[in-house]
Order: C-alpha cells, then sequence, then structure tokens
C-alpha cells in the first residue's frame, strides 16, 4: 500500500459540497496549500461548468505548482475541446454506467460509451495531455458492461482508468474484489473515489489500495456531494499507520491542521471534533487507567504520534473519571510537592467533586491548591 497517490479533489468534488462556494482568490490559496502539502494531483471543476470556472482553471494552471492540475469533464467532445485550452497537466473523464445512470441521467447505452470514451481519449492524448477514464457508479454497473468498457480504453492507451462509488453504496470487501478484478483486466494504473454515505470511504480506500489501485480521490475534510468523500485528514491516519516512512517523507502532515482550517473556514463549518488527527479531542485521554499508561508510554493508547502532525496530546484531569497518575503529573506541572499518598488522597477529593458536578481544570487547579496550603 506504500506508494499510493493523491488526487486531491477538493477544488472540483468539493466545489459541489452545499456550503461551497470558493471564490477565484480562495481558490488559488488553496490550491498552493494543497500543492504544499504534497498532493500529487490537483482536480478542478469542469470549465464548461461556468464561465468563472474556466478562468479559475486557466488561473491555476498558471500558479506553476509542483502537482499536476487536472480538470474532471462529461465523456463528450465539447467538454474534451474546452478542456484542453485551459493549459491542464490532464483530464480526468467520467461517464455514468450504471443502469440507473443509463436509463435517467443520460440515456445513453454501452456502445454509445464506448464510441464516445474512444474519441474523447484520443483527443486528449493527441494533445499531449494524460487522461483518465472513469465509470460513474461502478458498484452498481453491470460488472461485464464495465470490464468491457476499461478493456476497450486500455487498449488504446490511458494513463488511468477510475472506479468510481458515486453513491457510497460499496464496502471494503467489494472494493478489495472489484480492484483486483480490474487489476487482471487493465495494464494501467487504477484510481478510485468514494462517497461516505454509509461511513465507509476511507476503509473502502484502504481496500483498494491493498488490492492494487494507486491513485485515491480525496478532499480536505472529505467535503463534497452530499456528506462527501474519503477526506485527506482520514487516509493519512489510516497510511501513516500502514506505510508510515513513504507517508512521513511524501507528505507535510504537520501542514494538515491549517489546510483543514483553510477549507473549513472557507466553506463555513467547523473542523469535525471527531475527525482523525485534529479533531479537538483527537489526542485527548480521559480515563485514569488510559491516562496512567500513556504517561508512562504514549504507544499503549496512541497509535498515531501527535508530534508527526505538529500536535501534542492531553491529559484530561479534570473529571471522576481520573486517577492519581494524571493528577500527579498536574501537581507537577503546577509546580507543587506532594507525596503519592497526598497525591492520592487529593485525587480522592477530586473525584468526589466530580460525581456531582462537571470540573473545569481551573476548579481542579483550585482544589490541589487548596489541599497543598492546607498541609503547611
Ligand atoms: C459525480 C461524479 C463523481 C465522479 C468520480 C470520478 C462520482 O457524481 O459528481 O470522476 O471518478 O462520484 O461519480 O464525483
Ligand atoms: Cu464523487
Amino acid at each position: 500500500v506504500g506508494n499510493f497517490q493523491l488526487i486531491e479533489s477538493t477544488l472540483r468534488e468539493g466545489e459541489q459540497f452545499a456550503n461551497a462556494f470558493f471564490s477565484t482568490e480562495k481558490k488559488i490559496e488553496i490550491a498552493k496549500a494543497l500543492d504544499d502539502f504534497g498532493v500529487d494531483y490537483i482536480e478542478l471543476t469542469s470549465p464548461v461548468a461556468s464561465e468563472q470556472s474556466r478562468m479559475d482553471c486557466e488561473a491555476i494552471c498558471k500558479l506553476g505548482l509542483k502537482a499536476k492540475i487536472l480538470t474532471h469533464i462529461r465523456c463528450h467532445m465539447d467538454d474534451a475541446k474546452v478542456a484542453v485550452e485551459t493549459g491542464v497537466d490532464g483530464v480526468d473523464v467520467v461517464i455514468g454506467t450504471s443502469q440507473f445512470l443509463r436509463q435517467y441521467s443520460h440515456g445513453k447505452d454501452m456502445n454509445y460509451i464506448a464510441k464516445s470514451a474512444v474519441e474523447v481519449i484520443e483527443f486528449v492524448k493527441s494533445k499531449g495531455l494524460e487522461i483518465r477514464f472513469s465509470s460513474e457508479d461502478s458498484f452498481r454497473s453491470d460488472i461485464v458492461d464495465l470490464l468491457n468498457i476499461y478493456k476497450t480504453v486500455d487498449a488504446i492507451g490511458v494513463n488511468r482508468v477510475g472506479i468510481a462509488d458515486t453513491v457510497g453504496c460499496a464496502n471494503p470487501r467489494q472494493v478489495y474484489e472489484l480492484v483486483k478484478t480490474l487489476k487482471n483486466v487493465v495494464s494501467c494504473d487504477i484510481e478510485c473515489h468514494f462517497h461516505d454515505d454509509t461511513g465507509c470511504a476511507i476503509g473502502n480506500a484502504y481496500s483498494a489500495l491493498e488490492a492494487g489501485a494507486r491513485l485515491i480521490d480525496v478532499s480536505v475534510l472529505g467535503i463534497g456531494e452530499r456528506n462527501g468523500i474519503t477526506p485527506l485528514g482520514g487516509l493519512m491516519a489510516r497510511m501513516i499507520v500502514s506505510a508510515p516512512d513513504y507517508v512521513k517523507s511524501k507528505y507535510k502532515l504537520h501542514k494538515l491542521r491549517d489546510l483543514e482550517n483553510l477549507v473549513a473556514e472557507a466553506v463555513q463549518v467547523n473542523l469535525p471534533f471527531n475527525s482523525p488527527i485534529t479533531g479537538f479531542c483527537a489526542f485527548t485521554h480521559k480515563a485514569g487507567i488510559h491516562a496512567k499508561a500513556i504517561l508512562a508510554n504514549p504507544s499503549t493508547y496512541e497509535i498515531l504520534n501527535p508530534a508527526d502532525f505538529g500536535m501534542t496530546r492531553y491529559i484530561h484531569f479534570a473529571n471522576r473519571l481520573t486517577g492519581w497518575n494524571a493528577i500527579k503529573s498536574r501537581v507537577e506541572q503546577l509546580n507543587l510537592h506532594l507525596t503519592d499518598d497526598q497525591i492520592k488522597d487529593v485525587t480522592a477529593k477530586i473525584k468526589k467533586i466530580g460525581d456531582v458536578r462537571q470540573l473545569g481544570i481551573d476548579d481542579v487547579d483550585t482544589i490541589i491548591k487548596d489541599f497543598h496550603s492546607e498541609l503547611q
């Protein structure tokens, strides 16, 4: 799984998030931050979506970023002709292949899809650009149809083929099987895109990589259509455990929090409290048993090292679940001197008060200080 690449789609899928409206300046700021973080590709909204979208795409292409710039279009020559003039490094083409989308969205059959795919792919290639072909709603598409179309496009030569779980219905086992099957059919790289409707977007991405996919679509905080896609931060958390050297050397992980704050502010949401890595309590330990072990050796209850992300751990001691080891560490922080027996006494006091009301840090500090001065 180490050696994966990221297609960062905050400025494409993310623009489909209900709250998103990015000004040109904001898009540029986000693109630069993504590039600095180290993503491989930045995917932008289709230039045919609106006139400003087209101009913004051109502006970002001119920034000279390290990341390759992609735009995302329908499998149609009208779109392709506009896309290749924007200055992008590559074009991501998508078309719905499930019965649902064929019947209720674009109304085309598989022969038509294959024909237009070949035409668009050859056109984009003739301009010297990278090309990816993806099937929308892959997991509700007929497997024979799917493999046939991928085989067709692989034979004429594409950089990547994409699988998209457009409705978030797939589970990790299904993902593993589809990617494995597809690997036997195509020679190009495989890219995967997972929506999070059923909470599987990170797990599915991991499964895809395990099965041999090379690229994963992500967005900052997972923003996208409905409740979004695989979040960049969550995937980093998953992957640093599985491929630590690769992830640490490739991505500027200590910039993750700023990047998330930048996007959160732009779309007017708070960082989710339970986000991997950046959730406000992601490295907060509470129960006395946890606190004791963490103080002895953080690996006891931490699979991620907060320092890898420029974060710090926190021992939550102002509560009735606390234990004397946590209180001892607080006493030391307050630069007071108590024996272990005295600390156990004051801990009992704190737990007693914590049984009747919520405690603040100040409350506990006062209890400790009062206890200390009464001893004098
Ligand atoms: C959408 C399109 C898409 C495309 C994914 C891809 C999806 O429905 O808005 O290009 O691989 O989820 O199918 O985001
Ligand atoms: Cu999507």
